[in-house]
């Protein structure tokens, strides 16, 4: 019998939900009990593209909008061979952002609308389970001042926030919901819920292809 493959979890959410904390305490949680997963998280900034999308982040270069948009989405499916191999292989993998973000954060931009910012990255391997961290503008704030990177500001917060309830309607999409203004551990125990049992019904469903 092919050996079982892993699950695609993705957590995403606004600025300072604390997804990348969670990601690596459930990366470590997993690997802890036995099971093999691994953390990745988009933009990848470590590729010929990725450091393109960087200097932009950074404020260290203008891109267009359009194509800076299509940079991020090149940026997953130049990584796509390597997701679809871990996954056989049995590992699960923890994402902190995905194409929800990438269709979220142009779309929050004059004059995109969402279904054009979604197609680049229709097919992309489909998320087995999308935990969205859910923190109010007033809460993000509490925890500090936003950083010096593009983006990083209260109204284009707002707007993406928008952007990703709307993308939260898709029934085609295995959203849940996870409030993110509890304490660090009990936002750990959701996670990790939610989490083992994706593992578990991933094992007997192939992996999907994202919006199609
Ligand atoms: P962090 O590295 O702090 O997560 O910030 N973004 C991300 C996009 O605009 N499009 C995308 O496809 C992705 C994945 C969100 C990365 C910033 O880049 C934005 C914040």
């Amino acid at each position: 019998m092919a050996s079982k493959r892993g699950a695609l979890i993705v957590l995403e959410g606004v600025d300072k939900a604390g997804k990348t904390t969670q990601c690596q305490k459930l990366v470590q949680a997993l690997q802890q009990s036995g099971r093999p997963a691994e953390m990745m998280r988009f933009p990848e900034r470590s590729t010929t593209i990725g450091k393109l999308i960087s200097s932009y982040l950074e404020k260290k270069n203008d891109l267009e909008d359009h194509t800076v948009h299509l940079l991020f989405s090149a940026n997953r499916w130049e990584l796509v061979p390597l997701m679809k191999k871990k996954l056989e292989q049995g590992t699960t993998l923890v994402v902190d952002r995905y194409a929800f973000s990438g269709a979220a954060f142009t779309s929050a931009k004059p004059g995109f609308c969402l279904d054009w910012c979604m197609k680049p990255d229709v097919g992309l391997p489909k998320p087995d389970l999308v935990m969205f961290l859910q923190l109010s503008p007033a809460e993000a704030a509490l925890r500090g001042q936003f950083g010096e990177e593009r983006y990083e500001t209260s109204v284009f917060q707002k707007a993406v926030q928008q952007k990703f309830e709307q993308l939260m309607k898709d029934p085609s999409v295995n959203w849940q919901v996870i409030d993110a203004s509890k304490s660090v551990e009990n936002v750990h125990k959701d996670i990790t819920t939610h989490s083992l049992n994706t593992i578990n019904t991933a094992q007997t469903v192939p992996l999907g292809e994202l919006w199609k």
